[in-house]
């Protein structure tokens, strides 16, 4: 991983030696081109993204986000009635925290969304969250595991997030389990909880694939593989849904939790 850098007044420091670095010497209310354009080439070099102390209001919030493309509105959530992009993350007990597991979002889409930018308002002690480089969990794996899983694709469904809201048609998708990053050109391994959220290899039934799921995703998630956030109140962190793996972690009882997020379009993983 590439050491501090320093541009113009912009200072960039990874948070772990696998992903993640932290922006600091930037708002993000008023950025110019030049900053986007270093922020963006730093998000794509380390796929998280950490803005301390920035205390966006809603709208500073919504019109960062909108530099990185259109809007991406997922199914099954209720988002703000003021802000439509914008999706309010409230503590819903350790029962209903469906984001407790490593995950990518929305898998189930045609286009899952590219990327997700979050601003915490308020936050407890402890409700970290955690990211897995997937681009490490594909280039530490063997040339024949690589050369196997070379143009198979998976089966991603939405089928925990359907029941939790009780609907009745179930989203599922078929994707690469191996996609190439539309603006890196680097791959990724594209997998997310097997059985919940990732049910089998195309052509293969469930019992099949999930010991090499399963292989996949505990691979993916290493601690040396991985970077924990400690959420402070005013933080803004986006990640890169395309070349990462996330987990929500619920160890907060009933405190209060109040990050809003909002998702940017991606394409058809390929
Ligand atoms: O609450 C968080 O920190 C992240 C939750 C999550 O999985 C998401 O927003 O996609
Ligand atoms: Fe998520």
């Amino acid at each position: 991983m590439p050491q501090v850098q320093r541009n113009q007044e912009i200072i960039t420091k990874p948070l772990s030696g696998a992903i993640g670095a932290e922006v600091t010497g930037v708002r993000l209310a008023e950025i110019t081109d030049a900053t986007f354009a270093v922020i963006r080439e730093a998000f794509h070099t380390y796929c998280t993204l950490v803005f301390p102390n920035q205390f966006l209001t809603i709208d500073e919030h919504v019109e960062f986000a909108a530099r990185w493309g259109e809007f991406s509105i997922s199914p099954f959530v209720t988002y703000l009635e003021s802000h439509p992009a914008v999706l309010p993350l409230h503590n819903r007990g350790k029962a209903g925290a469906v984001t407790e597991n490593w995950h990518t979002d929305s898998a189930f889409l045609d286009e899952p969304p590219a990327l997700n930018v979050l601003s915490a308002r308020d936050v407890p002690v402890g409700g970290d969250t955690m990211w897995s480089s997937q681009y490490n969990a594909y280039e530490r794996l063997s040339d024949g595991m690589k050369a196997m899983l070379d143009g198979i694709r998976g089966e991603f469904t939405g089928a925990r997030l359907a029941s939790l809201v009780g609907a009745s048609e179930v989203p599922s998708n078929f994707h690469p389990i191996v996609r190439t990053h539309p603006e890196t050109g680097r791959r990724a391994l594209y997998i997310s909880k097997p059985v919940d959220t990732l049910t089998r290899f195309e052509g293969m039934t469930a019992a099949e694939s999930l010991p090499l799921l399963n292989f996949l995703y505990q691979h993916s998630v290493q601690p040396d593989n991985v970077y924990r956030h400690h959420w402070q109140n005013g933080d803004v962190v986006m990640w890169d849904n395309r070349c990462t793996m996330h987990y929500a972690v619920h160890d907060y009882g009933d405190d209060v939790r109040d990050v809003h997020r909002v998702s940017i379009k991606g394409s058809v993983p390929r």
